[in-house]
């Protein structure tokens, strides 16, 4: 509780509480990373979910990997947890009777496919079946209720996890709003997808949490502005754009120390 953004400050002054964490489909306790940049393993290309390709680590956030599919670029890497289902040890793919193939926008000829899968996994770091962590199980039935707060992938920038609020809930999908934020980033997913965390997570799991938008409303703290006098202390409302942050959701009056600040005005 000594880093910039406190969910407990910031529950209380948005009246709001966490989803339980048996919402969600992911273990009471994140999976340690013991992946390190450069190892290769199998995933699913993201972009052509029936093939599998080999991957490397390229970046390493908490439980997560940034990869990159070999023989393809690297302007489509992609995230994915260390407990994944849609990652693998090098050799799964074939033990099930499968080929692996070649990325979308395999950067050579077709025909050159069999050398280079030869050639990329020559001498490279495999990162072996210990490392893969058992994916969670799936929680019974969608739990989560409006107004509940959990953290979030941006789906947008998906290197980014953020608060967020349960804005709908309907039959086994929930409707995620990225808080302090316009409706640009927000999405539904399934109760069980992979990327919806319980408040705590990041911290947990050591995963940077990114601060809601409109920092300066943020329990009631305006760290990140500059100092100014106290006359100029109450934000103007940013102008209105799809990316633009906005107050945090269900703040019906302006935090505590904002109050303070302007009942002395
Ligand atoms: N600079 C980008 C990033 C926006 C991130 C929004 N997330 C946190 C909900 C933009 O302004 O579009």
């Amino acid at each position: 509780s000594t880093g910039y953004f406190d969910w407990n400050v910031y529950l209380k002054e948005t009246s709001s509480e966490a989803a339980p964490a048996s919402c969600f489909k992911q273990h009471p306790q994140p999976p340690t990373n013991e992946f390190n940049v450069g190892m290769k393993l199998e995933a699913i290309d993201p972009r052509n979910v029936t093939s599998i390709c080999i991957a490397t680590v390229v970046d390493i956030q908490g439980p997560r990997l940034c990869l990159r599919l070999d023989g393809g670029d690297n302007k489509n890497d992609f995230w994915q947890l260390v407990d994944s289902s849609e990652i693998h040890p090098v050799g799964h793919c074939e033990k099930n009777g499968g080929m692996l193939q070649p990325p979308l926008g395999f950067r050579m000829n077709a025909s050159s496919w069999p050398m280079f899968l030869l050639k990329t996994l020559n001498g490279a770091e495999i990162a072996c079946s210990k490392l893969f962590k058992k994916e969670p199980l799936t929680p019974k039935s969608n739990k989560f209720r409006v107004g509940m707060k959990l953290e979030a992938l941006d789906r947008k920038n998906p290197h980014l996890i953020c608060p967020a609020t349960v804005a709908t809930v309907k039959d086994d999908m929930i409707f995620v709003a990225f808080d302090g934020w316009r409706g640009a980033f927000d999405y539904w997913c399934k109760f069980e997808s992979r990327d919806i965390f319980p408040v705590g997570w990041c911290k947990a799991s050591g995963h940077p949490l990114q601060p809601p938008g409109y920092k300066a409303l943020v329990g009631g703290k305006l760290k990140t502005q500059p100092k100014v006098n106290s006359c100029q202390l109450v934000p103007s409302i940013p102008p209105l754009s799809s990316s633009q942050p906005l107050s945090p959701r269900n703040t019906q009056r302006p935090s505590s120390s904002i109050r303070a600040k302007t009942s002395t005005n």
